[in-house]
């Protein structure tokens, strides 16, 4: 035998990772630090065991049986060994849990599990992403009765006990645009209401529970006059027969999790708040979604950063390793800047997140969360396929072979864009933001920032453009298209 390669190694995601550890020795108080290290530790070593794992075993997608033999609908759906392992690992180190602990520094603390456990999980991540937004949906909602019958579910430290719940806003007219929602929700005589429609992706499928956006029957078209409604899905041990799984979904990435196709049949629903403006009552969700996003996005680009680099110790060429040859260096040192800017980014907007539920944060801040959590999203989003296209490149061929690994961060790592808002519809959603409750306070932060920028002719005229975006809504025409055409230009510009 001739030549071997060796491989990449991970090192211990959590050890080692000097990023991480100097956020949290910096941000933590010493008794909250210490008490967090077993959890970031073991979640370390299942990311390790994980790793390990893939690498050593043919990877497998979940498998849909919609029917049993004996001609029974049963929409049974056989899950991938890590999600089987979702719920006890993820209960027991209170992965979301810990997130809804009584101080400013509890979405931290999640957030640091979330980043060392996301790659392992097979993107089990994703349906306890939208269980966390659903949580802080309902709190927000106060809505009593559903805080109690739902809330010790999903914030349980049981796997017993332990619910998950999706996110069933996508229709076939509309993801963006969900004003074109056509599911309906109608009431019974008894007064119980009941959902009708289809659903296009939904990707908790196995969840116990969702909030769902629907018409209430009769209601104008549009977005305003959609209601957020919470539903549970099984009858015991058994899926309700009012919601049909159609199919799941064949997807460029994510293959582990299950994005199904669905049909609501008269599905028992509960509404969430007043039976209107549930966009506005789901937005708490969709903003904690968005963050989980951002934070899984910068976890896939810890990944390919630590693997090519690694490998660049283990590969040679032209007589040197490549971390000696200056220009691999260059590209390795760039792809570091880049991940650390974005790390640095998404754990402000995890650390501002727990700050300002616990009326720890200036309004300042405040406002700052709200245009932050889109700018964070979007940029993450479109950083980790950038990264993780480079990382592929610095294994060579190597890093376009499937069992390397590399593909699948690629992916994967195209979902971060797409799904919880598009960059265009963040783009727009920042302008929002800027237009939105609390202008005064926000451009107070913003000067802050500018006031700091070197660039003085850069500083002026994104101040210009701010000007301009706080009047969004109130521009028509030729004025507000061009405000929209730019408005990627400006979130990029502001994340950067
Ligand atoms: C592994 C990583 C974990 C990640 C998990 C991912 C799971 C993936 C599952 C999904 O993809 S779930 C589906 C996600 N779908 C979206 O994100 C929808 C994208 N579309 C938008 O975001 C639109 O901007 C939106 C539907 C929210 C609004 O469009 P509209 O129809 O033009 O409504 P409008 O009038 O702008 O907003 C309605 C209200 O909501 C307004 O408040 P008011 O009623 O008081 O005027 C808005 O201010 C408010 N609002 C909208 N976005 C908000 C918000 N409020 C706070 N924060 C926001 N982000
Ligand atoms: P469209 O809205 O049709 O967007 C098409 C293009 O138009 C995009 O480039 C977009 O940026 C652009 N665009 C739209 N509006 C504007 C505008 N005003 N200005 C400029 N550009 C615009 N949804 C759920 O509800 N629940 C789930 O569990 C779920 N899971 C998912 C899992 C996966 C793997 C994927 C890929 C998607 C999932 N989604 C889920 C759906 C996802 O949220 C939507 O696909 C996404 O919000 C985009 O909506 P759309 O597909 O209708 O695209």
């Amino acid at each position: 035998m001739g030549f071997l390669q060796d491989a990449p190694q991970l090192a211990h995601p959590y050890r080692d990772d000097r990023l991480l550890t100097a956020l949290l020795d910096r941000c933590l108080p010493m008794d909250r630090r210490t008490a967090l290290d077993a959890d970031l530790d073991a979640l370390g070593d299942y990311a390790q065991m994980a790793w390990k794992r893939a690498s050593a075993t043919t990877r497998r997608k979940p498998v849909l049986t919609q029917w049993d033999a004996w001609g029974r609908r049963v929409d049974r759906i056989e899950l991938t060994t890590a999600w089987q392992e979702g719920p006890q690992l993820t209960t027991h180190h209170a992965v979301l849990a810990a997130g809804h602990d009584s101080h400013p520094c509890a979405r931290l603390e999640e957030f640091a599990r979330v980043y060392l456990y996301h790659l392992a999980s097979e993107f089990y991540t994703c349906p306890l992403a939208m269980t966390d937004g659903a949580a802080t949906a309902l709190k927000a909602a106060g809505n009593r009765a559903l805080i109690e019958r739902a809330l010790p579910h999903f914030l349980s430290r049981d796997p017993a006990t332990f619910w998950l719940s999706g996110q069933w806003m996508t229709e076939t007219p509309g993801g963006s645009d969900v004003g074109n929602t056509e599911t309906i929700a109608r009431r019974d005589p008894d007064g119980q209401w009941r959902l009708y429609g289809r659903k296009w992706f939904s990707s908790a499928v196995v969840g116990e529970a969702a909030l769902a956006l629907a018409r209430p029957e009769g209601g104008e078209p549009g977005t305003a006059a959609l209601a957020l409604f919470y539903v549970e899905t099984m009858d015991g041990s058994q899926r309700k027969p009012q919601l049909v799984i159609d199919r799941l979904k064949n997807k460029l990435g994510t293959h582990e999790l299950p994005t199904a196709e669905i049909h609501l049949e008269g599905l028992p629903a509960w509404p969430v708040g007043e039976l209107a403006h549930g966009v506005r009552q789901v937005a708490p969700m969709l903003n904690v979604t968005r963050t989980w996003n951002a934070i899984c996005a910068v976890a896939s680009m810890a990944r390919a950063v630590h693997l090519a680099r690694d490998y660049a110790r283990r590969r040679h060429a032209f007589g040197k390793a490549l971390v000696d040859q200056p220009l691999h260096a260059h590209t390795l040192a760039g792809m570091q800047a880049e991940f650390e800017a974005a790390f640095a980014l998404a754990f402000e907007v995890a650390h501002l997140l727990g700050r300002v539920e616990h009326d720890a944060a200036t309004p300042q801040e405040a406002a700052l969360l709200r245009l932050l959590t889109p700018l964070a999203k979007l940029w993450t989003g479109k950083l980790a396929v950038k990264l993780c296209s480079e990382a592929m490149e610095c294994f060579g061929g190597a890093g376009y072979i499937e069992d390397t690994g590399l593909p699948q961060l690629l992916r994967d790592a195209q979902v971060y864009a797409i799904w919880e808002g598009t960059t265009n519809v963040l783009s727009l959603d920042s302008l929002r933001a800027l237009a939105g409750k609390a202008p005064g306070a926000l451009h107070e932060a913003i000067g802050h920032w500018l006031a700091d920028n070197d660039d003085m002719h850069a500083a002026s005229t994104i101040q210009h453009v701010l000007d301009a975006a706080t009047h969004w809504l109130d521009h028509h025409g030729q004025q507000r298209d061009t405000l929209e055409a730019g408005a990627r230009g400006l979130a990029i510009t502001l994340a950067r």
